[in-house]
């Protein structure tokens, strides 16, 4: 037997981090939708992310995306959102957006425009200076459309040289999370595809250096906890960035598409001893909303994480361990999906009411006014980063 108030001990000191793109208006590269009271500075991106906090109450920081939150004063940004109740989070970093970087920002065979790249980095990292944050997520578009385009190794040896040149610059209490992708936007050849190409570049610099892992970023069918148990055990997860897929980069809501695998992979996480904060693993999320409410979306997510990892928590590791050793395959599965398919939402919705929150964290938020009041306090709101 599981004990519950263990459980919600370890559920209220929860901590997921909200992305500020996700309140800005996105879309797909076929079409940006504009949706009302969306918010027009970093101000008010933080404003509704501290709503997400607000109604969930394990919501407490906001990762910024640079040059997207641009603003002229971190320090002050970071004040701002310490008023209202949440903090500045991880650092994105840009290298994608700017002409310079279409054949890549890091890798490209231009030193110039590699130069150029690593400015920005170190920048974030000033940025960071400024804000308290701790993690500086870096992900490059780079990588090759054709083959023969460019050099592979040379391009391995230019982002080696970057990611140690930022390195050098991190401060005592500062590490930087690195990110892998597949593919997109280059098609051919990615310069950091996947997880073991990451660690191995982390593994050269130091502890410093640490893996994140955005689930939407692998082929289909990757057992992604088994990447996550094996992350863990090296001591190189640094995080995730989480989304949920059904074919590409989709970014939709984690848990959306597939709530048992983000159950695999909290239970990995509970296993490998990544949900004690002392580990220094990163639950964001990296979503946007193109086409449902940007902060019902988000709070739905972070609703989706508490799920799955109540249901990680609850798994009888006595009666699973025993099983599995007695080489009781099924019997060992059934306790797995036991868990799984038990439901956990009276279990969080007593939580929440024993935190001094509303059982229903959507319902509370629709009831509270806060959509209609911005809608009409904000015109014009700005597109969170892409294709606008
Ligand atoms: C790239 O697909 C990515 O996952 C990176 O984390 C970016 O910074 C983020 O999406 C936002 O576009
Ligand atoms: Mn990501
Ligand atoms: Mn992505």
């Amino acid at each position: 037997m599981t004990d519950t108030s263990a459980v919600k001990d370890a559920l209220r000191r929860q901590h997921i981090e909200t992305p500020s793109w996700a309140y800005g208006n996105s879309g797909t590269r076929f079409k940006v939708f504009a949706q009302r009271g969306v918010p027009r500075t970093p101000q008010e991106k933080i404003d509704d992310a501290a709503q997400v906090h607000r109604f969930t109450g394990v919501a407490p920081s906001v990762a910024l995306h640079i040059p997207w939150d641009r603003v002229d004063d971190y320090a002050a940004l970071a004040a701002y959102a310490k008023e209202r109740g949440v903090q500045v989070g991880a650092i994105n970093t840009n290298v994608f957006q700017d002409d310079d970087y279409m054949l890549g920002s890091v890798t490209n065979p231009d030193p110039a425009i590699r130069r150029k790249a690593l400015d920005h980095l170190l920048e974030c990292v000033d940025i960071m200076d400024a804000t308290g944050s701790r993690d500086l997520k870096l992900w490059f578009s780079d990588g090759t459309n054709y083959p023969g385009q460019d050099d592979v190794r040379d391009r391995q040896d230019r982002m080696a040289e970057a990611l140690a040149a930022v390195y050098e610059r991190l401060g005592d209490h500062q590490r930087f999370l690195l990110e892998y992708k597949l593919f997109e936007p280059a098609f051919y050849m990615t310069d950091l595809p996947d997880w073991g190409t990451s660690y191995a570049h982390c593994l050269k610099l130091g502890p410093k250096a640490q893996v994140v892992v955005d689930t939407g970023h692998h082929a289909p069918g990757t057992n992604i906890e088994f990447i996550v148990a094996f992350l863990l055990r090296e001591g190189k997860l640094g995080g995730f960035d989480f989304n949920s897929r059904f074919y590409a980069d989709d970014d939709l809501m984690v848990g959306a598409a597939d709530p048992f695998q983000l159950y695999r992979i909290m239970y990995e996480v509970v296993r490998g001893g990544g949900y004690e904060p002392e580990t220094g693993v990163a639950f964001m999320l990296d979503q946007c909303h193109n086409i449902e409410p940007k902060i019902q979306g988000q709070i739905r997510s972070v609703m989706n994480v508490q799920e799955a990892t109540a249901k990680a928590l609850l798994v009888d590791v006595g009666a699973l361990r025993a099983a599995q050793s007695a080489g009781d395959v099924l019997g060992a599965n059934a306790v797995f999906m036991d868990a799984y398919n038990t439901d956990v939402r009276p279990l969080l919705a007593e939580l929440r009411e024993e935190m001094g929150l509303h059982r229903d964290p959507i319902a509370a938020y629709r009831a509270s006014g806060y959509y209609e009041s911005v809608v009409e306090a904000r015109q014009g709101g700005q597109a969170a980063g892409w294709g606008a």
